[in-house]
């Protein structure tokens, strides 16, 4: 008797409060070498970030709408809606928490969780736990108000039982062909892409620091042969926040564009130009006053 093995593909929702590892179990989850090979192949119901392919499978994890927010403050009404409808919507749901921490905010993200679509409790941060028998009592506490689907331990940061993650997803992603091409990693943009990288370093650098109202933009990306000219500007609200970014004698502005640089040519595997300023955004805004008058946008 031949056995044909079907192929499997589903979305695989991430969840969690702020600082549990969501973001560095995706990077693990799809692999340390990111190259983005393609652009956004088709547009679907759910904002796709990372992509796992193996022979058998397609893993597509998903940032749930609404958790991105989430650190404003409390979910609103609305956004609970439109968390738990796009919860509703996945194959699969992987709650993140941080071993031996539950605190109030684990349990209103986990309030959320959808009660028809298998979520599975991933513990994280193994690496932090010590004491084996106090993890298993942990787990069970969790357990006891949810019915999850399964539950796992792992340490995202250090790659630990990543593998025993995929299998216990594995199950619920339906039989269809793979929806993105298999070299796929992510459908996020180079442009948006190059942005984070930016935004990591000026939260690692500025810390406490850090202006509240800050935007990162991309004004040029342009490819000059091989060459990826990026032009990106820190907005800032006023003069002495621009201060702050800047550094003294330019050093802090200087330290992050010179860890930024070559974080992007791995990324995107080729050579990189970049220019990072900041910019008070009151100024900019008027100079587009500026242009309106003169009928000139
Ligand atoms: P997110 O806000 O849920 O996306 O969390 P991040 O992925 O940004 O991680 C928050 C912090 O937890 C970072 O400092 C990570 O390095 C750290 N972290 C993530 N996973 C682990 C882990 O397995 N072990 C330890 N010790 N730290 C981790
Ligand atoms: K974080
Ligand atoms: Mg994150």
């Amino acid at each position: 008797m031949t056995e044909t093995h079907a192929y499997h593909c589903g979305f695989v929702a991430i969840v969690g409060r702020p600082n549990v590892g969501k973001s560095t179990l995706m990077n693990h989850l799809i692999g340390q070498k990111i190259s983005i090979t393609s652009k956004k192949a088709q547009t679907t119901r759910h904002r796709v970030t990372g992509i796992h392919t193996d022979d058998n499978a397609q893993f597509v994890f998903v940032d749930t709408p609404g958790f991105q927010t989430y650190h404003k403050g409390a979910l609103n009404e609305t956004l609970n809606k439109s968390v738990k409808d796009s919860l509703a919507n996945v194959d699969c749901v992987l709650f993140l928490l941080e071993a031996m921490r539950f605190t109030a905010a684990d349990r209103e993200v986990m309030a959320l969780l959808p009660k028809r679509t298998p979520v599975i409790l991933v513990v994280n941060k193994l690496d932090k736990a010590k004491d084996k028998a106090a993890l298993d009592a942990f787990i069970q506490t969790v357990k006891a108000e949810f019915p999850f689907a399964s539950s796992e331990v792992v340490s995202a940061k250090h790659g630990q039982r990543l593998a025993e993650l995929l299998e216990q997803v594995r199950p619920y992603l339906p039989e269809s062909m793979p929806l993105y091409p298999e070299d796929m990693v992510t459908d996020k943009s180079e442009r948006f892409l190059a942005a984070e990288i930016v935004r990591e370093k000026l939260f690692r650098y500025l810390g406490e620091e850090l202006p509240y109202e800050m935007n990162v933009e991309v004004e040029q990306f342009e490819m000059d042969g091989a060459l990826r000219r990026i032009y990106i500007a820190v907005l800032v609200d006023k003069e002495n926040q621009k201060a702050i970014v800047i550094g003294r004698g330019g050093e802090k502005l200087k330290k992050i564009s010179t860890e930024a640089r070559p974080d992007m040519e791995k990324l995107f595997d080729g050579k990189v130009f970049l220019e990072v300023w900041v910019k008070v955004k009151s100024g900019w805004a008027d100079d587009v006053r500026f242009l309106r008058e003169f009928g000139l946008d």
